[in-house]
């Protein structure tokens, strides 16, 4: 049993009022930590920390900062393994996922911008008798509130780009997975990052999160979450003009072209259905596929899902784990629940047994990776956010009308189509309303590139550029020598 501290002005303390919430591994139903139930109190504290320490973050140069992100980069690669158990025995996944993915991420995040920081050049206008150039600087004391799907990966992914401009933080990480949050408090203090730079205050949304919005002196909020929750984010922070970047639900669609390499597009599908579960805001859960192959499809579908081994995320031949907590799974299942009530049938899965694995079965929050065809694209199914290993599938006659059921979700954050004609793909990719398509290929990131959605999946992108502006305020400085007429 660990017992969790905040980490504020370099030092771990718990709660300032002594409450704990209780934190389990979702696979053994386990209790594995206590954390800081932490209140507005608890946030001033490390908004007055934030504040000291901001001057002297800020003085440093671009590159000195830089630095500091190589150092974060190094000390994490070399916690890896470290990493990669926290986060398994947090959320259920796969240790080997969580090594590949999650602790890989993480490390890549701090390096690539420090290297864009390297790349950085000054933006300069000049005109017939003047010169502008744009001085960056930071926004201040920044928020970040991130989800418990990809904690330490979503994290960083923030941290790094707010770290660089020169801000200073106050992170809440979910309460659900609160574990790998702290390791990363323990490296920064480990390396010596001055005090005050990052804090991390746990608790509850409603209650830590929402202090964190409140609070007058945390200049922007970047949120990675649900979006009922964004809703409230932005409802909260916007009348207060702090800047915000939301990043939130989806319902992405994965469509299979008639002339799909079939095997390649198979693999693809089920890369996208069911990583992580099916908790990554960029699965593809609606699966769209022609009617001229959509038996073969289907077939080969179902038979490569079956192949999923469903078990203790410990094992290295595991590919999925647990679902996040059983309340979700409780969530996922009633929507099983829910298709065949809206006509729709399971072609497999949709039971809670394990394969390969030979721990006690019924205890975890596991379920077996479900697919339902026979639903229409309007079904509550097939519209809502379900976040968990079930996928529908749907079927259409022509491109366009692949494109009008794509198109008629509430959510619009990625998509992928599968294609040999790399021109027809194109195309269609770009008359899908979404913040990032990919074509024969799913969760290809290059970081240089935005990231984030449109409709209920967010406002504003982040990644490379993108996120650099949205943790500086740029000023633009008009010079003009009165010698010049
Ligand atoms: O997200 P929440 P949850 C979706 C998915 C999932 C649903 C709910 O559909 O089933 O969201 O998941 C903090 N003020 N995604 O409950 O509640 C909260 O403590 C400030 C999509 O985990 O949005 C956590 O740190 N903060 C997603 C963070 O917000 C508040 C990833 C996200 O929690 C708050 C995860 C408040 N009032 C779930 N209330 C994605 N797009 O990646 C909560 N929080």
């Amino acid at each position: 049993m660990l017992d969790i501290q905040n980490f504020i002005d370099g030092s771990f303390t718990h709660a300032l009022d002594g409450e704990s919430i209780d934190d389990y591994n979702p696979a053994t139903a386990q209790r594995i930590a206590t954390i800081p139930r932490s209140k507005f109190a608890d946030v001033e504290l490390a908004v007055t920390a934030a504040q000291s320490a901001q001057s002297d973050w800020s003085a440093l140069t671009l590159e000195q900062r830089a630095q500091w992100l190589d150092r974060i980069a190094d000390a994490l690669e070399e916690k890896t393994e470290d990493i990669a158990r926290t986060e398994s025995v947090d959320t259920g996944k796969p240790i080997e996922l969580a090594r590949r993915i999650d602790a890989a991420r993480s490390v890549s995040n701090f390096r690539f911008f420090a290297s864009l920081g390297r790349q950085q050049t000054e933006m300069i206008f000049e005109m017939p008798d003047a010169m502008n150039y744009v001085h960056r600087s930071p926004v201040g004391t920044v928020g970040l509130i991130t989800p418990w799907n990809l904690p330490l990966y979503l994290l960083t992914w923030k941290v790094a780009p707010a770290l660089l401009m020169g801000n200073t933080i106050i992170a809440k990480p979910s309460e659900i997975t609160p574990l790998t949050a702290n390791l990363l408090a323990e490296t920064l203090l480990e390396l010596g990052l001055p005090n005050g730079v990052f804090n991390l205050v746990h608790g509850l949304g409603p209650e830590v999160g929402q202090a964190l919005l409140e609070h007058p002196k945390v200049k922007a909020i970047s949120f990675t979450g649900g979006t009922e929750t964004g809703r409230i984010v932005a409802r909260t922070a916007a009348p207060m003009f702090k800047k915000l970047s939301l990043e939130l639900g989806g319902k992405n669609a994965t469509v299979i072209l008639k002339d799909a390499d079939l095997d390649y597009a198979v693999d693809g599908a089920v890369l996208a259905a069911f990583t992580n579960s099916g908790q990554v805001c960029l699965c593809g859960s609606r699966i769209f596929i022609d009617a001229d192959i959509v038996e073969q499809f289907t077939q080969r579908f179902v038979e490569k899902v079956n192949a999923i081994q469903v078990g203790d995320p410990m094992d290295e031949r595991t590919t999925m784990g647990s679902v996040i907590s059983p309340e979700h799974l409780l969530k996922v299942e009633s929507y099983i629940d829910l298709a065949i009530e809206e006509g729709g049938t399971v072609l497999t899965g949709g039971t809670r047994e394990m394969t390969g694995f030979n721990g006690p079965q019924g205890i975890g929050a596991f379920l077996q990776p479900t697919v339902v065809g026979g639903l229409p694209h309007t079904s509550r199914c097939a519209t809502e956010e379900i976040f968990g290993p079930m996928v529908t599938l749907h079927t259409f006659t022509t491109e366009t009308e692949a494109l009008e059921m794509v198109n008629s979700s509430e959510y619009g954050l990625a998509g992928s189509v599968w294609t040999t004609d790399l021109e027809r793909g194109r195309i269609f990719s770009e008359k899908i309303d979404t913040g990032i398509v990919w074509v024969n290929t799913w969760l290809h990131r290059d970081l240089r590139t935005p990231f984030g959605g449109v409709k209920n999946s967010g406002v504003g992108r982040e990644g490379g550029q993108w996120s650099l502006d949205f943790f500086s305020e740029m000023t633009n400085v008009c010079i003009k020598n009165p010698d010049s007429n």
